[in-house]
């Protein structure tokens, strides 16, 4: 039996003796030891199962906890505590979803996560024109104070870790949440309540201009003003709460591979830190402990493994070597994961289970600290409360049933493990290098540069699958005939949009009526005023620190969208460019299966029939329509029917139906493709037929592309007849580029 303890010649290198003094620190909380761990799990077989494992014959052998953190931020990792179960939910109005956190947490959540419908993100009230399909739909409307007491009604946020998914309109979000804590404790003082909050804000813009689109003003006074004042505050009002979610996952998700995931958030993180420091003058281990961070973990195991601990060894290694801080906590990279969205599938959704649980594995095993496990019909819709039952139970069992938990970094000293975590770990760095010399993120972003390398890893990615060359379950290989695809499809959850729009609009207009109305006009002012200031107001005590006024706003019954106006008066709006990613699509054909070949050849051979007979080629739209920002669907299909031979014009993001159908008679395309991502489809493709309709136009094909469940297919094809085809997740390209070249009418001359 393996046994330290009766390997009496054994003298433990400083570093082991390190990370035992650590462990034993960590749990003593709980009463325990090391020496109590080695003792106490024993397999059936008799066999003692070590809390860690290392080379005997290493003289300094890594450890989990001790620098540079490889193998754990923590040295008794899971053995002690294990990582926390936490469910991203929220949807329609506060109370259905707090009824939903009531039932997970008293089910074994362990800590809520918070999803806000777009409207939320985008800083507009619910009843702003530009939202009207996007109330409640992809999480929870907020307008008012009074809607975030509901959503935490009975659940003591003193008690209760909250994550907030909240990057655009952060300072009202994170207002409310301040105040209703405040205002469900009124016997204790404001700041012993914010002294127990404990969580987490998203609060990352800068992968938001790359990816995820929900910025709202320009990156500048997003990061100085806006980052910079709550990393002031949270430091000293809040210090238990986490300021930023350094996000890598949306840009997996967008189509990052491992790598540039993992080096663009750390650049991330270092352009939050030199903020704080420069910008902010704070100190750095005032902040540096509660930056956490955010992985994507998708199906490549052992690189999801090797990248997380890559990730935590580079994390220590510049925050040393950049801003040299004393407190050690500032060193740990501690994270967050999700499974991943994009490895879901629309055909056999039942299969997805089996993917979340091997990226929940990957992840726990490679030693996150939180963890939210996708639902299997999400691919299609919004979670049901029993597919968000089995997500749950996924990673319940991980903890209870498996033994995982009974070992810290159990792929430390694994020739292959250990080698993959070098190798992960000097390509990210090369990417930070090429950024921090180009004057660090914010500059790589506004280059233009960030954007495009994700896309163009998104677009090879698509091609790779479409070619056959990455095999996905189900879609491109062993896939069902029709039928029985059919039976497997699943129920999803249908949300009423204009009921919850109306009833938010009938809610906030009672906050309004009832508030002290010059009160609330003379803290919007303040707000505004100090937006306008040139100078920096994050020190936490300075009075025109922008957390602090809203706090003010939020306290005397402002809405979201008068907070974001205000400050929309001092900066403006942020308007991104759009671009297209060129070759990468075709590129990933060559020397491919030569029946998929011929196939792509055979769409090239059709384009360039349409254009002889018509006169030029096939024109197509690409649409984002509402405030959905998750673009990639629409970059990759721009870019892939480019590559195809069609003239592709894309539409900027958060357009209006009627906006949508202008740019296209203006460009006089031959087919608007509509991407959407976020659950808006039902209110905006009859919307948008209704516009072409009213401006006369009656030819132009529309079809529809996106998260848009089966279930809805009728509706848009034949009931309100709003366009001619719907494309599922997982359709290729060439076969959506067939199905439009059949469906646009010929004879138009062009
Ligand atoms: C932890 N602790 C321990 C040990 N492990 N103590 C002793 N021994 C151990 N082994 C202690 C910690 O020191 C800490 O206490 C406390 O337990 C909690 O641990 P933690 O590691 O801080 O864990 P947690 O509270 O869960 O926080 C995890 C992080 C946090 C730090 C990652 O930021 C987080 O929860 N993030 C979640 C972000 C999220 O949910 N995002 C949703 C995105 P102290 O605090 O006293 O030190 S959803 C987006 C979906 C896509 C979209 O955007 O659309």
């Amino acid at each position: 039996i393996f046994d330290i303890r009766t390997l009496s010649t054994y003298t433990p290198p400083e570093n082991v003796q390190e990370w035992e003094n650590l462990a034993n620190k960590e749990l003593s909380r709980a009463k325990k030891s090391v020496d109590y761990l080695r003792s106490e799990r024993v397999t059936p077989e008799g066999i003692q199962i070590q809390p860690v494992y290392w080379d005997l014959n290493d003289p300094e052998p890594e450890m989990p906890g001790v620098y540079p953190f490889s193998r754990g931020p923590y040295a008794s990792m899971y053995t002690n505590r294990p990582w926390t179960i936490r469910q991203y939910a929220g949807f329609s109005t506060a109370e259905e979803s707090n009824a939903f956190y009531k039932r997970n947490l008293a089910a074994g959540q362990q800590g809520l996560s918070v999803a806000f419908d777009l409207p939320t993100h985008r800083g507009y009230d619910s009843d702003h024109e530009r939202v009207v399909g996007d109330v409640g739909m992809a999480g929870v409307s907020i307008d008012t104070l009074k809607d975030m007491e509901i959503l935490f009604d009975q659940i003591d946020l003193t008690e209760v870790s909250v994550s907030m998914t909240m990057n655009g309109a952060v300072l009202p979000i994170m207002a409310f949440y301040i105040q209703a804590a405040i205002e469900q404790n009124p016997d204790k003082e404001p700041a012993e309540v914010m002294k127990q909050l404990k969580g987490t804000i998203q609060n990352d813009i800068l992968k938001e201009f790359m990816v995820r689109n929900t910025y709202i003003y320009p990156p500048t006074p997003s990061v100085n003003r806006v980052i910079a004042d709550i990393m002031g505050f949270t430091s000293k009002w809040t210090p238990k709460f986490n300021s930023i979610s350094i996000s890598g996952y949306h840009m997996q998700e967008a189509g990052a591979d491992a790598a540039l995931e993992m080096a663009f958030t750390i650049a991330d993180g270092l352009e939050y830190i030199r903020t704080a420091v420069e910008v902010a003058e704070l100190d750095v281990d005032s902040v540096a402990p509660r930056l956490s961070f955010f992985w994507g973990i998708g199906m490549n195991f052992y690189t999801e493994i090797a990248k997380m601990r890559a990730a935590r060894k580079l994390w220590a290694e510049l925050v040393k070597e950049k801003f040299a801080p004393s407190n050690p906590k500032s060193l740990l990279l501690r994270t967050h994961c999700q499974t991943s969205g994009y490895s879901l599938t629309e055909a056999q959704p039942m299969n997805n289970i089996i993917r979340t649980t091997i990226e929940a594995m990957a992840a726990v095993q490679g030693g996150t600290q939180s963890l939210h496990t996708n639902s299997y019909d999400e691919a299609v819709g919004l979670p049901t409360d029993q597919s968000a039952r089995v997500a749950r139970t996924t990673q319940l069992i991980l903890q209870e049933e498996t033994g995982i938990c009974d070992v810290a970094d159990p792929w430390g000293g694994s020739y292959m493990m250990e080698s993959l975590t070098d190798e992960i770990y000097d390509k990210a760095k090369g990417i930070i290098d090429d950024v921090e010399s180009h004057g660090g993120m914010t500059a790589y972003i506004n280059s233009g540069e960030a954007k495009l390398k994700i896309e163009e890893s998104a677009t090879k990615k698509q091609g790779r699958v479409d070619s056959g060359k990455d095999v996905v379950v189900g879609v491109n290989k062993y896939r069902l005939n029709k039928e029985d695809e059919k039976a497997e499809m699943i129920d999803v959850l249908q949300i009423d949009n204009s009921d919850v729009r109306t009833k938010q609009i009938a809610r906030m207009n009672e906050v309004k009526a009832n508030r002290d109305e010059i009160a609330a006009q003379e803290a919007l002012l303040r707000l505004e005023e100090s937006a306008r200031k040139t100078t920096s107001t994050s020190n936490p005590d300075h009075p025109d620190n922008l957390m602090t006024l809203c706090i003010e706003c939020a306290r005397t019954r402002c809405t979201l969208g008068e907070m974001s106006d205000a400050l929309e008066n001092a900066w403006g709006r942020h308007v991104p460019a759009t671009g297209m990613v060129q070759g990468a699509y075709t590129a990933a054909f060559n020397g491919g299966d030569d029946k998929v070949f011929s196939e792509y050849e055979n769409i090239l051979k059709s384009v360039e029939g349409f254009e002889q007979t018509e006169g030029r080629r096939p024109r197509i739209l690409v649409a984002k329509m509402g405030q959905d920002g998750h673009d990639r669907g629409a970059k990759v299909i721009a870019s892939g029917f480019a590559d195809l031979g069609f003239d592709v014009d894309v539409g900027p993001l958060f357009q209006t139906p009627r906006e949508v159908a202008l740019q296209a008679i203006d460009s006089d395309v031959h087919v608007i493709g509509v991407s959407s991502q976020a659950a808006g489809h039902k209110t905006l493709l009859p919307a948008l037929k209704k516009e072409l309709e009213d401006l006369g136009v009656h030819h132009m094909v529309v079809v529809a592309g996106g998260v848009i469940p089966p279930q809805d297919y009728d509706f848009l094809l034949k009931e309100s007849k709003s366009c001619g085809a719907v494309f599922g997740p997982g359709t290729r390209i060439t076969d959506a580029a067939n199905t439009v070249l059949d469906l646009i009418p010929r004879g138009g001359g062009g």
